[in-house]
């Protein structure tokens, strides 16, 4: 094997955003692009020489691709092993349990999550540390600090690995060893879940449609619930991974998976219904005739989890991103245990987990996790529900309503204006930041404003402050409107606007929650004039 040092220069605008650097494929695929990336990641932490790695992703466009080139660069670079995916394939949270598993230095995880595929589409790389998690922002930032003064990478020259056969193969003096990315995921979940349970439940004709929607879990999900619990064949539909997720986005929310939505609202749905994104930790829930907001998920698995094995002890702790709704804390006050406000992105659970201060996460945007690994895990989620579901005997819409008799409804929606102008989105968020001091007292029809301020976050395990995390709107009574540009998109940028309202009377706890917000969307309309900064009528996406 031979070692090329290729001369470069920096390229402008590597920043890790939320998850990972995310451009367009095609400016990941120009020259050196990707390399100069990967180079800043090894040299970033400290080198790569002597290092063990996992290397995995969704299976986008690029993905096989990238694969090689980082095969290539981790043996130039002195790795000492590579565990990879079969065919380069890892779900998010399959790489996250085997860099556990195996006890690695970190991984490489190719993805841009639930960004579309393709050429013209989207393409990601993120970096993961020995806990299994994204890298936190200390390490990010050391990473983008390389890309501003690369001078050359290392790369060796040799034929593509294959990468379809299990088993050990050298490259150079580096070992790359092929392995099933569903085996060691399907024995975890195992072991935490009842599953001669759950398997009892779909022998009792318990029904269910999962939509993998062409992305990375569909070999997962027929492993899983097809094969080892015995749901019927077909409960798994779109199973088969393609680079372009069959032209769709894989986001599993009400807009981009509708056809499962109206599977479920329809007279004769199956009984439970879920779907998960592109790289697979993420997830959405639906029963029959209700769809159940990622924010009432997280509450539900935190008020049940001690009904599945793993989870048995209780729960240590909870956290949930501060743009999700505050449904979880209820339960977490209720049982006494700690809650926990992070920014947006799972980097911020790592070390509460570490750390044995929380159990299980949960951020609005269809991520829930746990201590299992250190990602978001959308089959975990669909388990642990199918595990509640099978020792209550209850359906979803039940559940879901002692859940709110019990707890109280947190009303939740997030609208998003994507691709807006950075110019016009920056106007409107720094607007609203200057009116922050004359806020507080002002009433927006039924609402009056208690506080605003931009949330900051000090981490209470290593004290790392994070600044400039969402700006935030509380009313009295317990609604919120919270406002915050997107850092995973790849054109123009998102705002992405959250709101909140708190429920407690029953019999007003089964409204349509656009209604049930109307005053919430108002108030932020009329306090941060939307329609006017963004020349839009109305927002783009709403789950
Ligand atoms: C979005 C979500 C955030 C999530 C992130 C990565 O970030 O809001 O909750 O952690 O995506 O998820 P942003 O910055 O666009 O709001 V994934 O499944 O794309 O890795
Ligand atoms: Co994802």
């Amino acid at each position: 094997m031979q070692t090329l040092t290729i001369a470069t220069k920096p390229i402008d605008g590597q920043k890790p955003g939320t998850s990972g650097l995310r451009k367009k494929t095609h400016v990941f695929m120009r020259p050196h692009y990707l390399e100069n990336y990967v180079q800043s990641i090894f040299d970033g932490i400290g080198g790569v020489a002597g290092k063990t790695l996992v290397l995995g992703g969704d299976g986008r466009y690029f993905n096989d691709r990238a694969a090689q080139v980082i095969l290539r660069m981790a043996a130039a670079n002195g790795a000492t092993l590579i565990i990879v995916g079969q065919g380069a394939l890892l779900s998010t949270p399959a790489a996250s349990h085997l860099i556990r598993k195996r006890g690695t230095d970190g991984g490489l995880i190719l993805s841009a999550s639930h960004n579309p595929g393709g050429l013209d589409a989207d393409f990601g790389l993120k970096y993961n540390t020995p806990n299994g998690g994204p890298a936190p922002e200390g390490i990010t930032d050391q990473i983008y600090e390389v890309t501003k003064t690369i001078a050359s990478y290392q790369i060796a020259e040799a034929h593509d690995i294959n990468l379809s056969r299990i088993g050990t193969t050298t490259l150079g003096s580096m070992q790359i060893e092929v392995v099933d990315p569903v085996t060691d995921y399907a024995a975890l979940m195992e072991t935490l879940f009842d599953f001669p349970s759950i398997k009892a439940l779909f022998t009792k004709g318990f029904t269910l449609r999962f939509d993998a929607m062409h992305a990375i879990t569909g070999p997962y999900a027929k492993a899983i619930f097809e094969g080892k619990l015995g749901a019927k064949p077909g409960s798994v539909i779109n199973a088969n991974p393609t680079p372009d997720f069959g032209g769709g986005h894989p986001d599993p929310n009400p807009i981009w998976a509708k056809p499962l939505v109206d599977a479920m609202m329809a007279p004769d749905a199956p009984d439970f219904g879920a779907a998960s994104d592109g790289d697979g930790d993420r997830n959405m829930i639906l029963g029959r005739g209700i769809y159940v907001t990622p924010s009432d998920s997280l509450a539900l698995l935190a008020a049940h989890a001690h009904l599945a094995p793993g989870y048995a002890a209780g729960l240590k702790g909870v956290a949930r991103s501060m743009p999700t709704s505050g449904a979880v804390d209820r339960v977490a006050a209720a049982k006494g245990i700690a809650c926990y406000e992070t920014p947006t992105g799972w980097k911020f659970f790592g070390n509460l987990l570490d750390a044995g201060k929380a159990t299980l996460c949960g951020e609005e945007s269809a991520g829930t996790g746990s201590d299992h690994v250190r990602e978001k895990d959308g089959l975990w989620a669909v388990l642990l529900w199918l595990n509640i579901l099978a020792a209550t005997g209850k359906s979803v819409a039940d559940l879901m309503t002692d859940h709110w008799r019990t707890y109280g409804r947190n009303y939740y929606s997030r609208h998003d204006y994507e691709d807006v102008e950075s110019d016009k989105a920056n106007a409107l968020y720094n607007g609203l930041r200057d009116k922050f001091t004359s806020l507080p007292g002002q009433s927006f029809g039924p609402l009056t404003v208690i506080s605003a301020d931009e949330f900051a976050y000090d981490d209470p395990v290593d004290g790392s402050h994070s600044a400039k995390q969402g700006l935030r709107i509380s009313f009295a009574g317990g609604g919120r409107a919270v406002f915050r540009l997107s850092g995973t998109g790849t054109v123009g940028t998102t705002l992405r606007v959250y709101l909140e309202s708190v429920e407690t009377e029953p019999a007003r706890m089964h409204q349509d929650a656009q209604v049930a917000l109307a005053p919430v969307i108002a108030a932020a309309e009329a306090i941060a004039g939307i329609t006017s900064h963004t020349d839009r009528a109305a927002p783009d996406v709403i789950t």
